[in-house]
């Protein structure tokens, strides 16, 4: 084998998210959206592994009767809003072939219901794309990732309700309209299946909304909803942008049985099976037969409207986009196995594995082992955008930041990546590391579960000077890049 390096026009980069970067919660018109909502959760037990956000009610409408921007991290972000020239400048100064990024929702129509969208949230990312333009980075975008406006969520009961199909379709046409000379590459919802394990968070749900009914059945509704939603966002994609790739985007969750015991293996079999089957809806264009006898055995039952499964069969998406940070074990019976934590989702701890200090295990095999996976099973061009490791970062009186466990983390799975290209014949299209400049975390909504390549000063309640300071990976990264990944082969 000759000098080992990613096929040419590897889309290298980095990822983020509006509602944990941008902050400017109120500026420019945009308007108030879930992750708003969302207060802290320092004072939690934070090892009892993500415990499953169930959004309360009550919660909510307290969050709108305050500004407070100390308690709801996502209000003030990494404040990308007013940093985005400088941040996008220092990818570029990384040599980033590809920004992941997402339009907020209630940026451009404020409440989700309007007719007209708001102008100034659209020339916000006008300029932002300039910028990526004037650097000659791709932007790759998420229309939704995770950042509903909050009136749809409380006065439609949020993805349940099918008008928000036709909602979210107006602000995918004016996006798509309006982008169509920036934006070629583009996901409709983040991690799709996550629905699940947080409705609030996914699709607006809140269980006090559905008193009396099978709240799982709720979610199955809404998640069919974005199966339609998702299907016609494709189609409006194609048509506006002909040239435009549309990704799905799953949580790979992979688990890993116990033992050899049997059951142990089936257990892994029906977790993994459990969230395919989203991916599989937005691949095949229908709903896997698992679903159905899921439903089936369940009692759930899904309101279609004519022409839904037509619509679902006809516009597949074009790749496959996944985030992977950790794996999990499963077992049939879990008694005496300690738990471990990961990304949304709880196993029991491998005891080959190191652990990052929030608990996810630490696995670069895993994610060689999730590219065949999702490769053989779709064999579609793959992209991965969200990978990286949350740590706690220490900003130096020098302005300098070691991040050596960063480095080595992206280091094993960058190479993990490359056997599975080189050695397993997964096509890859990209790998953009999760939260290139510290953001706030989805889970906890610390800033100091550190992802970035780049440190803002900025400390879990919002206090600092939101400096950006380069880590010790920025050069590193940058090396990679500049030599295709070849340069860990050196
Ligand atoms: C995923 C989200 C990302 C990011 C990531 C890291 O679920 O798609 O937005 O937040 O989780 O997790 P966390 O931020 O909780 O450490």
């Amino acid at each position: 084998m000759g000098r080992r390096q990613f096929p040419e026009g590897f889309l290298w980069g980095g990822a983020s998210a509006a509602n944990q970067i941008e902050g400017g919660w109120k500026e420019g018109g945009k308007g108030i959206s879930v992750p708003d909502t969302m207060r802290q959760r320092f004072d939690e037990d934070l090892k009892d592994y993500n415990v499953q956000n169930r959004a309360v009610l009550a919660d909510v409408l307290k969050a709108l009767e305050t500004d407070d921007e100390e308690n709801y991290p996502k209000r003030h972000g990494s404040d990308f809003y007013h940093h985005y020239e400088e941040d996008l400048a220092e990818l570029a100064a990384m040599g980033f072939r590809c920004f992941r990024m997402s339009i907020a929702w209630s940026r451009i129509f404020p409440k989700g219901d309007e007719e007209e969208p708001n102008e100034e949230g659209l020339k916000f990312y006008d300029r932002v794309f300039a910028a990526c333009k004037k650097h000659g980075i791709e932007p790759l975008v998420t229309m939704s990732h995770y950042e509903m406006p909050v009136h749809l969520a409380l006065q439609y009961r949020g993805w349940y309700d099918r008008r928000v199909v036709d909602f979210f379709l107006r602000f995918v046409k004016v996006i798509c309209e309006r982008y169509k000379n920036d934006v070629k590459y583009w996901i409709t919802f983040n991690e799709i299946d996550s629905m699940l394990r947080h409705p609030y968070t996914s699709a607006g749900l809140l269980e006090e909304c559905f008193p009396g009914q099978n709240f799982e059945e709720v979610i199955f509704q809404a998640m069919h909803h974005q199966f339609v939603a998702s299907a016609l966002a494709v189609k409006i994609c194609h048509e506006t942008i002909p040239d435009s790739k549309v990704g799905c985007m799953l949580t790979k969750l992979t688990y890993y049985p116990y033992t050899c015991k049997p059951e142990d293996v089936r257990k892994a079999q029906e977790i993994m099976r459990s969230t395919y089957c989203y991916s599989d809806a937005q691949v095949f264009g229908e709903y896997p037969r698992y679903l159905l006898t899921y439903f089936k055995n369940k009692g759930i039952t899904i309101r279609k409207e004519p022409g839904d499964d037509e619509i679902m069969k006809k516009y597949p998406v074009d790749f496959i986009s996944f985030s992977y940070y950790n794996s999990y074990c499963a077992a049939e019976d879990g008694t005496g196995l300690e738990k471990s934590g990961g990304n949304t989702a709880v196993g029991y701890r491998n005891p080959y594995l190191k652990s990052s200090e929030w608990g996810w295990q630490i696995d670069p095999m895993g994610l060689r082992i999730s590219l065949v996976d999702l490769y053989d099973r779709y064999r579609r061009p793959l992209f991965i955008v969200e990978n990286g490791l949350g740590a706690k970062d220490v900003l130096k009186e020098d302005g300098t930041v070691d991040d050596p466990y960063r480095i080595a983390y992206l280091d094993a799975h960058i190479r993990a990546m490359l056997d599975a290209v080189e050695l397993d014949g997964v096509d890859l299209m990209g790998y953009t590391t999760w939260g290139c400049i510290d953001m706030v975390s989805e889970s906890t909504r610390q800033m100091s579960k550190r992802y970035g390549f780049l440190y803002v000063d900025c400390d879990d309640y919002g206090h600092g000077t939101y400096k950006r300071y380069r880590k010790k990976s920025f050069d590193w990264y940058r090396k990679v890049i500049e030599t295709n990944g070849s340069c860990l082969f050196d």
